[in-house]
């Protein structure tokens, strides 16, 4: 095994027997909450997978390796610690060469799953193409990950902080299929609709699998990107959401916030903004994304076996 990688003891056993196991992302964790809501939702999204059957793990960079799951105190230091970075693909060479402590994007991600053969990973928002793109050329490195990775992505869409018809765009021209789970519309985020039709949809999660097992077999590259809408019950109200998200993009402007600060920035501009509002949104759709997730990673293994 790759030096760089370590193997939690859990998930190198139930990798190892075939059995389901469902990535969880870092970057949420440490740059996408605040403290100690994102701890708690962090050991909750553990807690969900194990009851779903599956195992955790959730990939983190520490000590020059690569995290597949990840132990109890080092979750509560990408919690809790200042300074943790935030590491896509560009990041992960002098992350792991200096040794920080660093929490992975849905890139990053993304990479450790693929490299240790999990195919199912869960998430809230991905990244994407930004507004104002023709200014700065900001595209998500989530978009080219997924493109490369064999790795189904389980979100609630994307955050209208991007540019929505364009990701599409974008990921349409990656490769990644999008399947809508249950609907017929690109969902975005806090709110279930976006007015942005998906090409394909899935009702169940035998659906999904066994389009996973049709695009790996042919050994394609890159995998998919399951977009489920956030329940009802919790979505956000529109215009609460939209309103933070306007005067977030104009805050990060006046500030001449750029780069990979500027997600951090609007997700947490947008949590103060709404007063706890989204969060709460935020923490019921990865829930919900989790155990979906866990019963797609369920279905897949499922069928690998059978094959
Ligand atoms: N969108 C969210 N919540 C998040 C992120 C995005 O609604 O936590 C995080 C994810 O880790 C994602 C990253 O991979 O931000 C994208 O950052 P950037 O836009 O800098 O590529
Ligand atoms: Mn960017």
């Amino acid at each position: 095994m790759n030096t760089h990688l370590h193997l939690h003891p859990d998930v190198r056993t139930a990798l190892q027997n075939g059995e389901p196991v469902v990535a969880l992302e870092s970057t949420i964790v440490a740059h996408g909450m605040p403290y100690p809501a994102n701890l708690e939702t962090a050991r909750q999204l553990e807690f969900l997978v194990r009851e779903g059957g599956a195992t955790p793990a959730t990939i983190a960079v520490a000590n020059g390796q690569m995290h597949i799951g990840c132990s109890a105190d080092m979750l509560e230091s990408l919690a809790s610690e200042e300074g943790v970075w935030k590491v896509s693909r560009r990041d992960l060479p002098m992350a792991l060469a200096q040794k920080v402590l660093g929490a992975t994007t849905v890139s990053g991600t993304l990479i450790g799953a693929d490299l240790a053969g999990i195919s199912v990973f869960a998430t809230g928002g991905i990244g994407g193409v930004h507004r104002g793109v023709s200014e700065t050329w900001d595209i998500s490195a989530d978009i080219p990950e997924m493109a490369r990775a064999r790795v189904a992505v389980v979100s609630a869409g994307a955050k209208s902080i991007l540019d929505l018809p364009k990701t599409l765009e974008a990921l349409e021209t990656s490769g990644v299929s999008v399947l809508g789970y249950q609907t017929d519309e690109f969902p975005a985020f806090f709110v279930r609709e976006s007015g942005l039709t998906l090409p394909h949809r899935c009702d169940n999660a035998s659906q999904v699998a066994r389009a996973m097992q049709a695009k790996w077999d042919l050994e394609l590259a890159g995998g998919f990107l399951v977009a489920n809408p956030i329940p009802e019950e919790h979505a956000a109200d529109p215009s609460l959401v939209q309103t933070a998200i306007e005067a977030g993009l104009e805050a990060a402007r006046s500030a001449g916030i750029e780069g990979k600060q500027l997600t951090p920035y609007l997700l947490q501009f947008i949590n103060e903004v709404t007063e706890g509002a989204s969060l709460k949104a935020n923490r019921k759709l990865v829930e919900h994304n989790v155990a979906l997730g866990t019963a797609i990673a369920v279905e897949y293994a499922r069928l690998k076996k059978a094959s």
